[in-house]
């Protein structure tokens, strides 16, 4: 009796790892397929949140009508501006180290977003 209970456990805890680790390589390769790459649309930065690894470039393009920046925070660990970004424009900034950097842009300042560096 003992064993048995002790068998379904095992079954039990082996069977909810193989549905988390399903899971999880869901989420990181959609991840991956969404990579480096920030939208700007309807006044808004899409993702508003991304992760990528330090060395990465990330790019902002701007699908908008109208111009938009891509500007750090000043609390930010690192600095930059694209300056604006005319409709159809883009700007690459490269993170070299880990940390979260928080921007905003500078025309539409209620337009916020952050990267996280792994
Ligand atoms: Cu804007």
């Amino acid at each position: 009796m003992r064993i048995h209970l002790g068998l379904l456990t095992l079954v039990g805890i082996s069977l909810l790892g193989v549905v988390a680790c399903g899971s999880d390589s869901g989420t990181s390769s959609a991840q991956a397929s969404s990579g480096n790459a920030v939208t700007i649309k309807n006044f808004a930065f899409g993702p508003s949140t991304l992760q990528v690894s330090a060395g990465t470039s990330v790019t902002w393009t701007n699908n908008d009508q109208t111009p938009h920046t891509s500007t750090a925070e000043k609390s930010s660990p690192a600095s930059w501006d694209s300056a604006n970004l005319a409709p159809g424009a883009s700007f690459s900034y490269t993170f070299a180290k880990a940390g979260t950097y928080t921007y905003h842009c500078n025309i539409h300042q209620y337009m916020t977003g952050s990267i996280t560096i792994h």
